[in-house]
C-alpha cells in the first residue's frame, strides 16, 4: 500500500470528492476550500513534486493544465481563477504528489503577486 495519500485517492483507498478522471489525471475538492471553487487536478502516475518532472511527464502535465481551465469553468470560475503549485519546503508544499490547486469564485481574489 502507498503511503502517499493521493496515490491513495487514486487507487480508491480513501474517499475524496472526485469531479473529473481520466486515464491520466484525476481532479477533486480540496478538503481545505479557500474559495468558493478550489479544487485539484492531479497526474495518477506518483511524482513528487515540480521539482520531479522531466520530458516523460510533457503529456501527463498538458492533459493537467487542459483539464483545470475546463474544469474551473464548469465548476463556477466563469470569469477567471488562480492555478496554484506548491513545491518544496520553500513553496510551502504539504502532500508530497504535484498537485495543481484551482482557486476562484465569484468575487475578485486578494492580490497575490
Ligand atoms: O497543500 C495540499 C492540499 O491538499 C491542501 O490544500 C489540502 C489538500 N488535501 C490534503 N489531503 C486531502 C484529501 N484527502 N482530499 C482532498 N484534499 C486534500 P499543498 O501545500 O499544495 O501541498
Amino acid at each position: 500500500m502507498s503511503d502517499c495519500i493521493f496515490c491513495r485517492i487514486v487507487a480508491g483507498e480513501i474517499p475524496a470528492k472526485k469531479i473529473y478522471e481520466d486515464e491520466l489525471v484525476l481532479a477533486f475538492h480540496d478538503i481545505n476550500p479557500i474559495a468558493p471553487v478550489h479544487f485539484l487536478v492531479i497526474p495518477k502516475i506518483h511524482v513528487a513534486s515540480m521539482a520531479e518532472l522531466g520530458p516523460e511527464h510533457e503529456a501527463v502535465m498538458g492533459r493537467v493544465m487542459s483539464v483545470a481551465g475546463k474544469l474551473a469553468h464548469e465548476q463556477g470560475a466563469t470569469d477567471g481563477f488562480r492555478t496554484i503549485i506548491n513545491t518544496g519546503r520553500v513553496g510551502r508544499q504539504e502532500v508530497y504528489h504535484l498537485h495543481v490547486h484551482v482557486v476562484g469564485g465569484p468575487e475578485v481574489l486578494p492580490a497575490m503577486l
